[in-house]
């Protein structure tokens, strides 16, 4: 199976997992694009759902394909989330936000009863931290908050460059306005500590480590699906 196909068989798995009349939580990225578009068949013959979208992208491929779609102000609860990620540990502990949607996608998982993770096996390792960490900042006072978040990391014995993220030779910005620094720090032992000491910096808006926010993951490799609980 080649990796688009490992995909498929992810979001079709956590397809299974939704019902009719659930408020959905969508998420972004090209393994969520395929759970959109099994949705989107599941939809035409008839299941009722009301999605609501973790960013701009989904949501326009929500309506080209004609999933319904909510907001999450008017649709507060959430029954289930389907995402994607970029690293996934043993504990579900994640790395999110090289879509650049991490802080929708957080504040849309929070709200759900539960997110479903879906990822191919070569995101699932040991210790998060090969993948550099998406820190999504406040535009005002950029070099103080790179400064801050390099400070942070050094406490924590954690160290590697912090980049601006950059699209065509401008700077990434965010459904929300923001930049995005990627840290790459190396394995991060202790994300809880990370997470709070990121979470201090005033320029910090959110980071893309999820800690206790996924209950299940849904792994796709060449020998079958692994489902992996909280
Ligand atoms: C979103 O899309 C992000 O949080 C994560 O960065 C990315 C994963 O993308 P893909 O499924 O394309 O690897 O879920």
């Amino acid at each position: 199976m080649d990796a688009r196909q490992l995909k498929v068989e992810a979001a079709r798995a956590a397809l299974a997992q939704v019902t009719d009349g659930m408020r959905l939580g969508i998420g972004t990225g090209t393994t969520a694009d395929e759970f959109v578009r099994l949705l989107a068949d599941k939809v035409a013959s008839g299941m009722t759902i009301t999605g609501v979208p973790t960013s701009e992208r989904t949501a326009a491929l929500c309506r080209e394909l004609g999933v319904p779609l909510s907001t999450l102000e008017e649709t507060p609860e959430l029954d289930l989330t389907v995402d994607g990620a970029d690293e996934v540990d043993p504990e579900l502990t994640l790395i999110k936000g090289g879509g650049g949607a991490l802080l929708r996608e957080k504040i849309v998982a929070a709200a759900s009863q539960r997110m479903i993770v879906i990822a191919d096996r070569s995101k699932m390792v040991e210790t998060l931290g090969r993948f550099p960490l998406p820190v999504e900042v406040n535009r005002f006072g950029l070099r103080a908050t790179e400064i801050a978040v390099a400070v942070a990391a050094g406490n924590l014995g954690l160290s590697g460059p912090v980049t601006l993220r950059m699209t065509r030779g401008q700077p990434f910005v965010t459904d929300g306005g923001h930049f995005i620094l990627d840290a790459s720090f190396g394995r991060i032992p202790d994300t809880r500590a990370l997470s709070n000491a990121l979470h201090a910096i005033p320029g910090v808006v959110e980071h893309g480590l999820f800690i206790g926010l996924a209950s299940a993951a849904i792994i796709a490799g060449g020998d079958g699906i692994q489902t992996v609980h909280a």
